[in-house]
């Protein structure tokens, strides 16, 4: 493609990018344009390969065959494929959460050295939930039994997933007449890969019913333990100043970037960093200190933790390596370009995998567990070090964004004095119309961050506080939303709320799994008003989102009430009655639906008018 093509809206990411070129690194956008024009079948979702009498598509405009060998129609075909998108998305979420478990359970046992129990408070209230007596039990017996009660949520043991309990009554309600209460984590992917198989489920509406149960079994199961755990074992998030973009990077500095997702690596090694031997290591070898920043949601972990900078997002992160700057990158897994190890061959940079599961061409793999992983991180520091000195010429062309991150429900909520009255005045007052949660990731069928940031700026000039998790918070934060004078950018009354707080008028969140925060913060704004999540003035949004992670983010917020606009179109246009059924008919069963639109400012006016129409509801601005 044309090396002067504007592909992101930052300038980190244009310049960065003119280099990668001119460094013959193939970036994520020379694939893209490589690829088209793509398949119109797989992109109104109507082909199937799930059994090999396929592969089959069905025909749009009615002239071919209209099922497939197995005589599965256009709406059983695209109703599977999504599904099966949720069941991995699932999987994804959930499978980290059950690491976290795993290293919490090492830790009761003491076979986890390095890592210890952060958050006791958070430890005992999580412990409480699961119906286990705490008092006077020591730390670890609890961790221990809390462990033990969390790998049970993943099984079939139980009716359902214990935080489900977190949900408004009313929810609940709403989830039990449907059917889809998730029962076990494992149990509902499980499922739904079964009833996706040749000639089990085939009644889109059933599938797809199943396709709710499956993603709230990862929002109010596998994606809020991981959440839960992560605070347990690493701290709960406190506002803290960090820095966003490119220029993170020190040209004088000892650079290691941690992408991927699990803070059981990437926590690890930030604990080395900060070590005294390894400071004296690089400056021996000629280095003024260790710069430690993230891609990604592992750095989004260690961002609202630890204030640790971000480089930058999913789409960043070939043009992170083309600065020459980056002496060593980790990875964990999910997110991870298979394309990174080759863009890093061109530089001095050392690529490292770290997980059983998850591996990459170019790379070399230490695995990381919990009995080994301090000690694995303090080699990898030290070789990141060693490879200091072969760095050749060094491209850093911006400087680094101010921000802040940090924003647990537990610290916005005792900024407020504990309840979420103040928050509750505020929009009922009308100066603070509504609340929209915008998360997800990059997509190069979108240019690079234009739908985030456009959007944001949309939303809170319309007194709409925004939070926001995963890939969005980066493009936000570099947008310059996340320092307390962004209030200047803010409508009159949300500028005066949070000027009040002194808070910036975009929150930052975490993680994607801490998507759940999202979910904690508005059921604690139902129960406070004796409403369903789905009566609030509230709303979801994913403008350039791309993963199936995403896709079961967003259908757990409207299973779980939240209205949810995306960018992208998913892939069901092959089927009006799924398309009808996730646009329309679920408002019938869940009090919510799916909007899409590409143009963020036409998303933005769709999801104030979201707002509004709830409001009203709600008899707010009679
Ligand atoms: Ni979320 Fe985070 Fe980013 Fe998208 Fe990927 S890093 S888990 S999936 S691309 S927001
Ligand atoms: Fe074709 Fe049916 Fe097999 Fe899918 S399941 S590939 S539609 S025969």
């Amino acid at each position: 493609i044309d090396p002067r093509t504007d592909v992101s809206i930052t300038s980190d990411g244009n310049l960065l990018f003119d280099k990668a070129v001119k460094d013959n690194v193939e970036t994520v956008w020379h694939r893209h344009e490589a690829q088209q024009p793509q398949c119109g079948f797989c992109d109104m979702g109507l082909s199937c390969r799930i059994c090999i009498m396929g592969p089959c598509r069905v025909d749009p405009f009615g002239q071919g065959p209209q099922t497939g060998v197995c005589g599965a129609d256009a709406d059983i075909i695209v109703a599977r494929n999504l599904c099966r998108m949720i069941a991995a998305g699932a999987a994804s979420h959930s499978d980290h959460g059950r690491d976290l478990v795993e290293v919490l359970e090492a830790v009761s046992k003491g076979e986890a050295p390095g890592y210890k129990i952060r958050s006791e408070e958070k430890l005992r209230r999580v412990a409480r939930e699961y119906g286990i007596q705490t008092e006077g039990k020591d730390v670890l017996t609890v961790a221990g039994e809390l462990a033990d009660a969390m790998m049970e949520d993943y099984g079939m043991r139980r009716k359902s997933v214990t935080l489900v309990n977190r949900a408004p009554e009313k929810r609940r309600k709403v989830w039990e007449k449907a059917g889809i209460t998730p029962r076990g984590i494992d149990r509902e992917t499980s499922e739904m890969m079964h009833r996706t198989h040749m000639g089990v489920d085939n009644d889109w509406v059933s599938l797809l019913t199943q396709g709710l149960r499956n993603a709230l079994s990862d929002g109010w199961g596998g994606s809020m333990i991981a959440t839960e755990v992560s605070d347990i074992l690493f701290g709960v998030p406190a506002p803290k100043p960090t820095m966003v973009n490119a220029g993170v990077l020190k040209k004088g500095q000892v650079n290691i970037v941690v992408h991927g997702h699990n803070p059981v690596v990437s926590e690890m090694v930030s604990k080395a960093c900060i070590s005294e031997e390894m400071l004296a290591l690089a400056k021996a070898k000629g280095a003024a200190g260790i710069n430690l920043v993230g891609v990604c949601c592992t750095g989004n972990e260690l961002l609202m933790r630890r204030g640790i900078a971000m480089a930058g997002n999913h789409l960043m992160t070939e043009l992170i390596l083309s600065t020459g700057a980056v002496d060593m990158m980790i990875v964990d897994y999910q997110c991870i370009m298979p394309s990174i190890g080759k863009a890093a061959a061109c530089y001095h940079t050392k690529m490292i995998s770290t997980s059983d599961k998850a591996r990459f061409p170019g790379m070399e793999h230490h695995e990381f567990h919990p009995d080994n992983a301090e000690e694995k991180a303090k080699t990898l520091v030290k070789a990141a070090i060693e490879n200091f000195g072969n760095r050749k010429q060094v491209y850093i062309p911006v400087a680094p964004q101010e921000a802040v991150g940090g924003f647990s429900i537990e610290t916005i909520l005792g900024a407020l004095g504990g309840t979420p009255a103040p928050l509750i005045d505020a929009i009922k007052a009308g100066k603070i119309r509504g609340a929209v949660g915008v998360v997800g990731c990059n997509n190069p069928k979108i240019k690079h961050d234009y739908g985030h940031v456009t959007l944001i700026k949309k939303l809170i000039e319309n007194d709409i506080l925004v939070v926001d998790t995963g890939c969005v918070s980066v493009a936000s934060a570099k947008a310059g939303f996340k320092v307390p004078s962004a209030i200047e950018m803010a409508g009159p009354g949300l500028k005066e709320i949070c000027g009040a707080l002194g808070i910036p008028p975009v929150l930052h969140l975490g993680s994607c799994v801490d998507n759940v925060r999202i979910l904690v913060l508005v059921s604690a704004l139902a129960d406070a008003l004796g409403v369903d999540i789905s009566d609030l003035p509230v709303a979801g949004s994913a403008p350039e989102w791309y993963s199936e992670k995403a896709v079961t983010i967003g259908v757990y917020c409207v299973a779980s009430g939240i209205t949810t606009h995306l960018g992208p179109m998913p892939p069901v246009t092959g089927s009006m009655n799924v398309v009808k059924l996730l646009t329309e008919g679920l408002n019938d069963v869940v009090g919510a639906t799916f909007g899409v639109e590409p143009d963020p400012e036409k998303a933005a006016v769709f999801l104030i008018r979201v707002i509004e129409k709830k409001r009203k509801a709600l008899g707010l601005d009679s």
